[in-house]
């Protein structure tokens, strides 16, 4: 049970010890705002539930005010699909960091794509391993300095819209940390969603990689219209996350329903036809 802030029931009192002017409180903003928008169209705060990696972003944990997990580093993704077998009247959500996510949890990210679980997975890309000060990820642009590559990341970075879409990802989505209200209309389509959802948040580093906070000019928002894959294959590879060249595109790249976990394995549905809910367990 956590302590909620008077005045606000999606928040703890727990004051944020991210850095002044980090990205990651926007992203708190925008999912706090998403939550309680989904409330007023049904959704209940009691069946949202929370798996967090380690890293910064899994902060998040400590001041959203709903019940779930703090993870281990690189593992949300598989936590956070138990939690979903546990109670499948859930909507969960999962807080990742791009290291967490593309380089110790990499597996579980793709097979995700490829077995649509129904839960929403945002990720917190700030291109750094921030919490442990700043080393490079597979996101990192090339030339990248830090006190374990003084010379540089030498290393062609991971594009992981495109990655997602050749996973079979059935809902993939980018966003700007900076701008919360366009964040927090993508995360409620990524929870309507019935499948796996995959939100990508890209932020600067404040303190490690401020290199890719120029990457704001360069941004454009794509129309919400004909979410066809070849579409979506064209608009991710505009942007490499090498700083540079190119646009960076913005919005829902790709939605296509198909049968997610719960509805392609019988033991699963047997589960969900019982109807495991927290009202069940309460009686
Ligand atoms: C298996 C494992 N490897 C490494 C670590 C050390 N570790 C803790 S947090 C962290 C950095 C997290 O980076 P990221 O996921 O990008 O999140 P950020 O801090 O940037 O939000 C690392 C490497 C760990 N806790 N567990």
């Amino acid at each position: 049970m956590k302590n909620e802030m008077p005045g606000n029931k999606l928040r703890t009192i727990k004051y944020p010890t991210w850095c002044p002017g980090c990205p990651d409180h926007m992203i708190l903003e925008s999912v706090e705002r998403a939550i309680k928008e989904l409330s007023r169209e049904g959704y209940k705060k009691r069946d949202f539930a929370m798996s967090c990696g380690v890293g910064c972003h899994g902060k998040i944990f400590d001041y959203l005010n709903i019940s779930g997990t703090y993870g281990l580093h690189g593992r949300a993704i598989p936590t956070g699909i138990g939690m979903k077998i546990g109670n499948p009247n859930l909507n969960v959500l999962v807080f990742a960091g791009d290291g967490d996510t593309y380089s110790e949890g990499m597996a579980h990210f793709i097979h995700a794509c490829r077995f649509n679980p129904d839960l929403t997975l945002i990720v917190f890309d700030n291109q750094s391993f921030s919490l442990t000060t700043g080393q490079a990820t597979p996101t990192s642009q090339q030339g990248f300095k830090t006190k374990a590559e003084p010379f540089g990341e030498f290393n062609t970075p991971l594009n992981p819209v495109h990655l997602a879409l050749s996973a079979n990802a059935s809902f993939v989505a980018r966003c700007n940390a900076r701008d919360i209200e366009h964040t927090k209309e993508v995360i409620k389509n990524a929870v309507n969603h019935k499948g796996f959802s995959f939100v990508e948040v890209i932020q600067d580093c404040v303190i490690f990689n401020l290199d890719v906070n120029h990457g704001d000019k360069k941004m454009y928002k794509i129309s919400d219209e004909g979410y066809e894959l070849d579409r979506a294959l064209r608009l991710s590879r505009e942007f490499d996350y090498n700083d540079g060249n190119g646009r960076i595109p913005l919005g829902v790249f790709y939605k296509k329903h198909r049968p997610s976990l719960y509805e392609e394995w019988p033991q699963l549905k047997k589960l969900k036809k019982k109807g495991v809910s927290w009202k069940g367990l309460r009686k």
